[in-house]
């Protein structure tokens, strides 16, 4: 099985959640609340308004998201799913357990550290960091930005 960090649309209430949940795909057990150790740009770009983790040193903030335990079909639908490595890049990141919402039964405690896969980017335009950052992803939040898949052809 493998840790995966989700801070964007994949998330609990966040437009595609239901695809963590569909066991025709994979499986996928959420693990905890969590938030990043370091800070990182998480932004909101592209005309569909896709979040974006980006790494850049210095910037942004601590990132809260979900920690998911997956086996390797529900990682490798994830991959095509977010385009890696064209349009994402599944790295590293290092991130402090919060709570664990009484789901599921497993060993992450609140203030450990987790490692876990993360879908970020470094191949970003420059301008995407004169953008507003976030510290908690919401397709609804009051930037006015809501996730939206292509409904035109190109
Ligand atoms: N899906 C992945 C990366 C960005 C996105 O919208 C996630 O939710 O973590």
């Amino acid at each position: 099985m493998h840790h995966v960090f989700i801070y964007g649309t994949l998330k609990k209430g966040q437009p595609n959640h239901s695809l963590i949940n569909n066991t025709t795909i994979g499986q996928a057990e959420f693990l905890a609340h969590v938030r990043t150790i370091e800070r990182y740009t998480l932004m909101i770009a592209t005309k569909n308004n896709y979040p974006f983790l980006l790494n850049v040193p210095g910037k942004g903030k601590r990132v809260h998201g979900e920690i998911y335990s997956v086996d390797q079909k529900m990682l490798d639908f994830l991959d095509d799913f977010e385009e890696c490595p064209e349009l994402y890049q599944r790295t590293k990141v290092q991130l402090e357990v919060q709570d664990v919402d009484g789901e599921g039964e497993n060993t992450l405690k609140p203030g450990r550290i987790e490692e876990a896969f993360v879908y970020s980017t470094n191949t970003y335009e420059p301008e995407w960091l004169l953008k507003p950052t976030y510290d908690n992803y919401d397709t609804n939040g009051d930037h006015g930005l809501p996730y939206h898949e292509d409904t035109s052809p190109e």
